[in-house]
C-alpha cells in the first residue's frame, strides 16, 4: 500500500537555468538538404506544440524566443529549414515557437513589413522577448550559433556558403537578425516602404546605428549558414527605388516603422510545427 506521504509530493526546488555549454552541443555539421512533407516532419518533432512551441523540460530557458519567417511561396525551402533547424534549437535548449509570416500574391514581397506584421501579431500570441527574424533559405551549420538575443541587435550571419563563407560588405544585416522586444520597439521596427529584392536590410542596419545601437555579429568560425540554392525569384525583382530610399532612412524612421505598418491578417493558423500567419499588404496605401 502506498503511504499518503507520497501522493501529494512537494518538488524540491526549481529547474536549473539552462546553459550555454550543453553537452548535446557538436560543433559544426553538415545540413540535411531532403525535403521531407510536412507530415513526415510533424512525426519527426512530436514534442513540439500545436503552433511549433517548445519548452525545454530539465531546465530554465533565459528568454522566451520567437522566430519570425517571412514567406511566400517556398514550402520546399521551409522543410529544409525546419528539419534543420528544430533539432539545433532543441539542442541549445531554447523555449521558442517558430511563425511563419507569409505575403499573399500578387504584388512584390515586402520583407521589412512581413518583420513588422510578424513582430506585432506574435506579440499578441505570446510574452516573447526575444525575436528572431530568419530567412526560410539560410540553414544554420553551428551548433553554437545560440539562438540567443543579446544586449544590441545581432546579425547571425559571418559567413556564407555562397560568399565563400564571408560576408560581401561589413555592415551587412540581412538573412538572421535578433531582436529583444525593447530593441525594435526603439528602433522603429523595420521600413515599410521596401518592395520587392533588396536595400530593406540595408535600411535596418542603418535604423539600428542611427537610434545608437551596436550591431553584434557572430564570431566568424560560428555564424555560418548554407544557403539552399535557388534561382532568382521571378515575382521578386531587384528593387529600383532602393538605392533613393537608402538615403532618407533618417528622415523616415520615426514615422515609416513598427508604427505605421499596414496590412490585414487573413488568418492565424496553429500549424503542428509552426504557426502560420497570413497577410495581404496593399501596395496603394
Ligand atoms: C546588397 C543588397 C542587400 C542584399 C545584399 C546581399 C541593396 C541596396 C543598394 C546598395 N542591398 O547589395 O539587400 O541583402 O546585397 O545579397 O541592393
Amino acid at each position: 500500500v502506498l503511504s499518503d506521504s507520497l501522493n501529494d509530493p512537494t518538488f524540491s526546488g526549481e529547474l536549473p537555468p539552462c546553459v550555454n555549454h550543453s553537452l548535446k552541443l557538436g560543433g559544426r555539421f553538415k545540413p540535411l538538404m531532403t525535403e521531407l512533407t510536412l507530415e513526415a516532419l510533424s512525426y519527426l518533432f512530436l514534442e513540439l506544440r500545436p503552433g511549433g512551441s517548445y519548452t525545454p523540460d530539465t531546465c530554465m530557458a533565459r528568454e522566451k524566443t520567437a522566430i519570425i519567417i517571412p514567406f511566400r511561396d517556398r514550402p520546399s525551402h521551409l522543410h529544409v529549414l525546419l528539419l534543420n533547424l528544430i533539432p539545433l534549437l532543441k539542442r541549445q535548449n531554447i523555449d521558442f515557437t517558430l511563425f511563419v509570416i507569409e505575403q499573399e500574391l500578387p504584388g512584390p514581397f515586402n520583407r521589412g513589413l512581413l518583420h513588422n506584421a510578424g513582430f506585432i501579431e506574435a506579440s499578441k500570441l505570446g510574452d516573447y522577448n526575444c525575436f528572431i527574424f530568419h530567412d526560410v533559405d539560410l540553414i544554420p551549420i553551428n551548433d553554437l550559433n545560440f539562438y540567443h538575443c543579446n544586449d544590441n541587435p545581432t546579425h547571425f550571419i559571418s559567413g556564407l556558403n555562397k560568399f565563400k563563407y564571408k560576408l560581401l560588405y561589413p555592415t551587412m544585416f540581412g538573412g538572421v537578425v535578433s531582436f529583444t522586444d525593447d530593441q525594435f520597439r526603439q528602433i522603429n521596427g523595420a521600413s515599410n516602404l521596401y518592395f520587392g529584392w533588396g536595400g530593406e536590410d540595408d535600411d535596418l542596419s542603418k535604423r539600428v546605428e542611427n537610434r545608437g545601437l551596436k550591431r553584434l555579429r557572430k564570431y566568424p568560425s560560428i555564424g555560418l549558414y548554407d544557403m539552399i540554392l535557388h534561382g532568382r525569384d521571378s515575382t521578386n525583382i531587384p528593387n529600383p527605388t532602393r538605392f533613393e530610399l537608402l538615403k532618407t532612412t533618417r528622415e523616415r524612421q520615426g514615422v515609416d516603422g513598427l508604427s505605421s505598418a499596414k496590412y490585414s491578417l487573413l488568418s492565424t493558423d496553429s500549424l503542428p510545427l509552426y504557426t502560420r500567419l497570413r497577410i495581404s499588404i496593399n501596395m496603394t496605401e
